[in-house]
């Protein structure tokens, strides 16, 4: 509780795992339905959009109607309210729910997009609307290439400003917040060993224990959803 009390400047990476407890599926979670027989690496790259991108299309359609209905969870309200308690706070999210802004997190770098977004395959643009004609994926009003969600693909390179921030809020952190992540997917999993080799107090929230290797590293095993509000409430007394 110190370390949370005491921290001047706070960040934080999430992953699916802290939208978990607002119902949706994480990567490691088996797909279900029309879905279940894929795998999420193997829909969301470009060549899979290239190669069917009816099929990926409806993917994502079908994930944004998910996401939509979803609602934040009091982790996603706890984080908002360290955001308020810290000097500096930055939010660092492989997720592209949106779930961190609906729980009212200002300072959130979206490392791989948001499904609420959408851009043109070829123009590389975004694109606000389009004729709904019918055709699966909709086309470009400007230059008549296939649609596709904002969203980073496997193979595809992060919006390099964005992954620039989240460097820099990994370096000059005091108090870094690894929450719901496998720490599988690079460059995003290795912003903890850039935390840590730069000084920060790491505290790790995940349903799974990890063999840990250093001492200046805190591991709390179980839901992000209420370990998250009871440091809150340990740390300034008050609710979520
Ligand atoms: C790139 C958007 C340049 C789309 C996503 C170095 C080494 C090896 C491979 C690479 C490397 N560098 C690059 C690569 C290739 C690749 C990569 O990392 N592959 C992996 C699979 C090995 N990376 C890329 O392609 C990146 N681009 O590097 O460009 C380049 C290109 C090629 C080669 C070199 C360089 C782009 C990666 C971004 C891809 N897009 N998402 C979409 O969502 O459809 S990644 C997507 O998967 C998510 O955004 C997230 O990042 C990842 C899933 O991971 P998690 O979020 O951690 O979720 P997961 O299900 O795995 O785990 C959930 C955890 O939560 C579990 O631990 C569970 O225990 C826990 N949990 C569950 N419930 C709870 C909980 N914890 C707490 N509370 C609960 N209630």
């Amino acid at each position: 509780m110190e370390a949370l009390r005491g921290a001047k400047s706070i960040a934080a990476l999430t992953g699916a795992g802290i939208s978990a407890e607002s119902g949706l599926p994480t990567f490691r979670d088996p797909q279900t339905g029309l879905w279940e027989k894929f795998r999420p690496e193997d829909l969301a790259t470009p060549e899979a959009f290239q190669r069917n991108p009816k099929l990926v299309w409806e993917w994502y359609a079908h994930r944004r109607e998910l996401m939509g209905q979803a609602q934040p969870n009091p982790g996603h309200a706890a984080l908002a309210a360290i955001e308020r308690h810290a000097a500096t706070f930055t939010l660092v999210t492989q997720n592209i729910d949106g779930l961190h802004q609906r729980a009212d997190s200002r300072n959130v770098l979206e490392l791989h997009g948001n499904i609420t977004r959408t851009r043109c395959f070829e123009e590389d643009t975004l694109v606000e609307s389009w004729s709904a004609n019918g055709e699966v994926p909709p086309h470009c009003p400007r230059c008549g290439g296939l649609l596709r969600p904002d969203v980073v693909w496997f193979g595809e390179s992060l919006p390099e400003e964005t992954f620039e921030q989240a460097l820099e809020a990994a370096i000059f952190c005091d108090l870094f917040f690894s929450i719901g992540t496998s720490g599988l997917v690079e460059p995003a999993a290795s912003l903890t060993e850039v935390a840590r080799r730069a000084g920060a107090t790491i505290v790790v929230i995940n349903l799974e224990v990890e063999p840990l290797a250093s001492p200046d590293l805190y591991q709390l095993n179980g839901p992000a959803g209420q370990i998250l509000p009871e440091l809150v409430r340990q740390a300034w007394r008050e609710e979520g």
